[in-house]
């Protein structure tokens, strides 16, 4: 199924197109608008959900479809209608979700995105020009051994600890290897190879915290859940310790370092996958600012010990060096400005039954 807010191709020519997948997911949604508003596009975005796109997400988009990664049919179709120049692929499993059903996670995230950049090489040969690729990676790819491996190891650098403990992260690192594969290597003896089909591009992203959103089956999901419960007036249960400490990032972050990194000059970047990061609280700490916020919020903490031991794998810290040299990320918060500038005032919108006490942390 497919809906437009501009006139379907004529089957005489092929317009340029950005392809969304996973466009009603969280990033979806901040991503499409971005990419809506970009002056001088001169390519029709199209958004591609499972699920039926909601009217404020569709606004940002010229046609939406409504259908599956893994299914062949559709992508043929897709390339068969459209020129595709860019692909954003932000549709995936998530790591808790993932751990109850790995062998569906494996055939979304890896088979999906193996789909997605076939599609984009094939598109490559078929216009001649290399299909720019973003895949949002995240810091799911490392897995320390331990808790004391995890406290002592400091900024993690992109090549050190690559040992996922999730099928996501497993996933996520596959995902990362077959962009490389498809830039650099694809069809390496075929007589008939295009080198470089694929300009691929990719961020291992922290938690990521959005005021309009509310994030499902991920295993960084309590920094957002506790957020979005206190606005809403609900007690919420934390599923990890108050000790736990991973980096988060914002929404808007997560969107600026997406754009930056997909517009900064092929010449300039030296890796295909990079860090970003911003801050790193622990669930105590989002714990605190809550409280300051909403007198009222009632948190208690009831660790889960599966999904302890995932958060437990995760960094402290990344070390995004490499970003800020090669592409010029720079974060825009700390977790105090997080609260005071961003997610307070856009998250009282959403819930204006329940007023924050203070709008600065
Ligand atoms: C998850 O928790 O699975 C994601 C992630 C850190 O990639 N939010």
């Amino acid at each position: 199924m497919s809906h437009s807010n501009s006139p379907p191709p004529t089957g005489q020519q092929r317009d340029a197109a950005i392809l969304v997948t996973g466009a009603g997911g969280e990033m979806g949604h901040g991503l499409l608008s971005a990419l809506w508003s970009t002056q001088g596009r001169r390519a029709v975005i199209l958004a591609l959900d499972v699920r039926e796109l909601a009217p404020e997400i569709r606004a940002h988009c010229d046609h939406s479809f409504v259908g599956d990664i893994c299914d062949h049919a559709l992508l043929e179709r897709l390339l068969a209608m459209y020129e595709i120049t860019e692909i954003y692929h932000l549709a995936a499993l998530l790591s808790t979700r993932g751990e109850f059903a790995p062998e569906t996670a494996h055939q979304v995230n890896v088979g999906g995105t193996l789909n997605l950049l076939h599609l984009a090489a094939e598109q490559a040969r078929s216009h001649g020009r290399t299909v720019k690729f973003f895949f949002p990676s995240s810091i799911a790819v490392y897995g320390l051994p331990d808790l004391a491996s995890k406290r002592a190891a400091g900024d993690v650098g992109e090549d050190q600890h690559c040992e996922p403990h999730t099928m996501y992260g497993c996933n996520k690192l596959a995902g990362e290897h077959l962009g490389r594969y498809y830039a650099q290597h694809y069809r390496k003896l075929a007589k008939d190879r295009i080198a470089h089909p694929v300009d691929f591009r990719s961020i291992r992203f922290p938690g990521i915290i959005s005021a309009e959103t509310m994030p499902s089956g991920g295993t960084s999901d309590y920094g957002p859940e506790m957020i979005h419960a206190a606005a809403a007036g609900r007690a919420y249960c934390c599923f990890v310790r108050p000790d736990s400490r991973i980096p988060f990032m914002t929404m808007p972050e997560a969107i600026d370092s997406t754009m930056r990194l997909m517009s900064a000059p092929k010449s300039t970047l030296r890796r295909t996958v990079y860090n970003v990061a911003s801050f790193s609280p622990s669930a105590d700490d989002f714990a605190t600012l809550v409280r300051r916020a909403f007198s009222a919020s009632q948190i208690s903490f009831e660790p889960d010990l599966g999904r302890q031991s995932i958060i437990d794998s995760w960094p402290e810290s990344c070390d995004d060096a490499a970003a800020r040299a090669q592409w010029g990320w720079v974060p825009q918060h700390t977790l105090a400005t997080a609260f005071s500038d961003y997610l307070l005032p856009r998250i009282s919108s959403r819930y204006p039954q329940t007023k924050p006490d203070a709008q600065t942390a």
